[in-house]
């Protein structure tokens, strides 16, 4: 039993899991020692599978992938899996329809995230709208897909809904951004009762002065509910004369506020280091996008992309890592403030 609660998680007994090397050192997030988990080439037509999500589902697990297709465009794929690790990949891209059933298909379509709220599955990733702009869908069986109303207009990227509502509301974080290889960003939230109408906009967390964050940060896995607040992986960039260096951060968002953040961890949790994340499409990114959690054990899982090219996991414990982040926590006056000027 851990002390920290995951409230809102299930006992997930069946959770993939490695117990953290006796010679692990600094941050207490640990890679699992056979990845990457997908490899290059893993299904007809698709070079690559990264930045990509993962749920409980039945008696295994279930992913919505990032498939580089080799025409070089990103579409969303499904996995199935037992243990969580390794995949089976539908040749077929997921099709989607609208809310009139009609056949409705993104013109690309990548970083998807996945969420259960009640018994609804949302899928959301950033695809084109006149622009990068995030999309939005549901589903209940993995079979129909409906796409939903587009949340926000472009440019904006990195969402993910929280998995329940909060005082009545939907939340979503996001991050606006410009057309390119966005030099700027900053997290949001914004509410919705419907997941149609949109508002309340909230300013979360701005990139920070720590180099390992200071060009932009994003939203990565949904928050995780617990008695110590919104436990929220995301991504941070940093600049270098070689480009962007992504790494994964931590930070804890207050439970009925969450545009408040109440910890926020100086140091990345997560950064480049092993051959699959420095090497590949595009080197040195780590880019979390879903977790799995045993509330039981408090074990948690974070899928990761590595290096535009590769699914990674990697093992946390909610009482180390909740411990770590309140005591390497730096907040400034914006991060604690609400979020609204
Ligand atoms: C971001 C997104 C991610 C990608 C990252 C690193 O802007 O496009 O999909 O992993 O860049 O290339």
């Amino acid at each position: 039993m851990s002390r920290i609660d995951l409230l809102g998680s299930p006992s997930l007994p069946n959770i993939p899991w490695q117990d953290k090397p006796k010679d692990h050192k600094g941050a207490p997030v640990w890679r699992y020692t056979e990845n990457p988990v997908i490899g290059r080439n893993p299904a007809p037509g698709v070079a690559r599978i990264f930045n990509s999500a993962a749920l409980p589902y039945k008696d295994g697990f279930i992913a919505v992938l990032r498939g580089e297709q080799t025409n070089g465009i990103p579409y969303i794929y499904m996995g199935h899996s037992k243990d969580g690790i390794h995949w089976d990949i539908e040749p077929e891209k997921i099709q989607f329809k609208d809310e009139n059933g009609e056949p409705f298909m993104p013109h690309y379509a990548y970083d998807p995230r996945l969420v259960k709220i009640d018994s609804t599955y949302y899928m959301m990733w950033c695809g084109d709208f006149y622009g990068a702009a995030i999309h939005l869908a549901k589903t209940e069986d993995f079979k129909t897909f409906t796409r939903l109303e587009n949340p926000f207009i472009p440019f904006n990227r990195n969402a993910v809904l929280f998995p329940r509502k909060v005082n009545g509301n939907y939340l979503m974080l996001s991050r606006p951004s410009d057309s390119g290889h966005t030099p700027f960003g900053d997290i949001f939230v914004s509410e919705s009762p419907d997941l149609c109408y949109w508002g309340k906009h909230r300013h979360v967390m701005a990139r920070s002065n720590e180099w390992w964050e200071s060009v932009k940060i994003g939203g990565g896995a949904a928050p995780i509910e617990t008695n110590e607040g919104w436990l929220m992986f995301y991504h941070g960039v940093s600049s270098t004369c070689n480009g962007f260096v992504y790494s994964f951060g931590g930070a804890i968002l207050d439970i009925d506020n969450p545009s408040k953040v109440l910890y926020r961890c100086e140091t990345f949790l997560l950064t480049p280091e092993e051959w699959y994340e420095e090497r590949g499409f595009v080197p040195n990114v780590v880019f979390p996008c879903a977790t799995l959690q045993d509330r039981d054990t408090g074990r948690i899982a974070i899928y990761y992309g590595a290096a535009d090219t590769y699914v990674g996991l990697c093992f946390t414990q909610a009482d180390e890592v909740v411990d770590y982040i309140k005591a390497h926590s730096v907040t400034r006056d914006d991060d604690k403030e609400i979020g609204r000027r």
